[in-house]
């Protein structure tokens, strides 16, 4: 005899096993779940950590299955996590949950933490809770309710690591996906969230609101979320532009215990999600425009600088050539030279990047780097006018004018990266 019976949980069996030393929560519609069919082929383990968040409100029905089959997945990685984050569900998701934990962590030397928040915050929120609690540098966030099969994790992993891309969505609307379950009416309802994503806020992925997905931590770092309603997706794709996405194809099953917690609220939550997006990639534009004036005026102004040190040049050489007659006409060229340098280093110090700190040593030391890169643009300038002369038989004059002009590019992006600690476009 090794099976005990301990009671019944919200209409369900809860028995001990004591041969394996596991507490099992056995459903009471047992017979209502689906079985999914297993990954076949193998996939290379990841040597990155992973975590699975896992938001739940009232999952007390799925959630022991639901580690059961996460647990059996990740076993073949090095280093894996599972974060449930439960909302206070009245059902004792949590409960149940942490009990089984123990299990798991004992046996499958799989760590699995609850964090329970103290009421019901929100899908998308309880996402960011799990993310923030959890320690791995893979993320994948899934459905507590067997919706989405723990069988794809590997598929979305080996995409993540593979094809090096950034954000992997598990997508019911590519060749190869398909929904199972839902009623024509939620099918409508996901159809034109998606049209609104893509066509709103011009997003090109083909499920933007799918809750299978999964991301690289590093690419949220700094980013501020709303977390407003269902589909954290959506804000992550926005607030990550430029990230690399790739889609595969999966079966979303609706779910066949518990019930779902979409209702209007949630509906109108989009909506307003949506609005938030759309006016933040607005405001996103306006800065990027912003930027792009504000890194054209520096140019503009680094080389009135540049033009001002040429009228420099010539005014000091001449005065000094006028005021020491008797000194070689070279030397007289060498004192402007670093008259007219140091003019343009002030200059571009106050007005080009508006640095006003004068300490000493430091400014010293952007004096002498400011020197060096000038001195480096001229040496690049001979190199190419006679690279361009020599050997691809160019004319002088245009020879001259593509070297001036890549010493000068090149002189620029040097300052405002090195000596005055900007970043190159901003
Ligand atoms: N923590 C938390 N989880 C939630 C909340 N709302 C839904 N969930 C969970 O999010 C997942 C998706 O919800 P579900 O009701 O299945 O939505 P549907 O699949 O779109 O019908 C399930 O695992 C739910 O238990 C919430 O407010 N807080
Ligand atoms: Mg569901």
């Amino acid at each position: 005899m090794y099976l005990f019976y301990l009671g019944r949980y919200t209409g369900s069996l809860v028995c001990y096993n004591s041969r394996v030393n596991q507490i099992f929560y056995i459903p009471a519609h047992k017979e209502r779940f689906v079985d999914l069919p297993r990954q076949e082929e193998m996939v290379k383990p990841s040597k990155a950590k992973l975590s699975i968040v896992l938001p739940t409100y009232n999952e007390s029905q799925n959630i022991v299955r639901m580690l059961d089959s996460i647990a059996e997945t990740l076993s073949q990685y090095a280093a894996a996590e599972i974060i449930v984050v439960d909302d206070n569900s009245p059902d004792g998701t949590a409960e149940i949950a942490s009990l089984h934990a123990r299990n798991i962590s004992n046996n499958k030397k799989l760590h699995v933490e609850i964090v329970r928040r103290e009421g019901k915050f929100g899908l998308s929120s309880a996402i960011i809770a799990g993310v923030q609690s959890a320690t791995g540098d893979l993320l994948v966030v899934m459905d507590g309710d067997f919706s989405h099969p723990p069988q794809v994790i590997p598929s979305i992993i080996e995409a993540l690591q593979d094809s090096n891309c950034d954000i992997v969505v598990a997508s019911r609307y590519i060749k190869g996906g398909s929904i199972i379950g839902w009623p024509f009416k939620r099918r409508l309802m996901s159809k034109g969230a998606t049209k609104i994503a893509q066509y709103g806020l011009g997003i090109e992925v083909k499920d933007p609101v799918s809750g299978f997905f999964a991301f690289r931590r590093d690419i949220i770092d700094g980013v501020k979320f709303d977390a407003i309603g269902y589909k954290m997706l959506l804000e992550i794709l926005v607030k990550t532009k430029g990230a690399r996405v790739k889609e595969v194809p999966y079966t979303f099953t609706n779910r066949s215990i518990g019930k779902s917690k979409l209702d209007t609220g949630v509906m109108f939550d989009y909506l307003r999600a949506v609005m938030r997006l759309y006016r933040y990639g607005k405001s996103m534009r306006q800065k990027e425009r912003r930027t792009s004036v504000r890194f054209l005026s520096k140019a503009g102004r680094f080389y009135t600088v540049g033009a001002s040190g040429l009228l420099v040049n010539y005014i000091a050489s001449l005065l000094f050539n006028a005021l020491a007659p008797n000194i070689w006409y070279l030397f007289s060229t060498i004192i402007g030279i670093l008259i007219s340098m140091t003019s343009n280093f002030f200059l571009n110090k106050l007005w080009t990047f508006e640095d006003r700190e004068f300490n000493a040593k430091e400014t010293g030391i952007q004096f002498g780097m400011f020197i060096g890169f000038s001195s480096l643009g001229a040496i690049i300038q001979l190199l190419l006018v006679y690279a361009l002369v020599e050997n691809y038989d160019m004319e002088y004059p245009p020879s001259l004018i593509v070297a001036v002009a890549a010493a000068s590019v090149g002189n620029f992006l040097l300052n405002k990266k090195w000596t005055f600690k900007e970043k190159l476009w901003s």
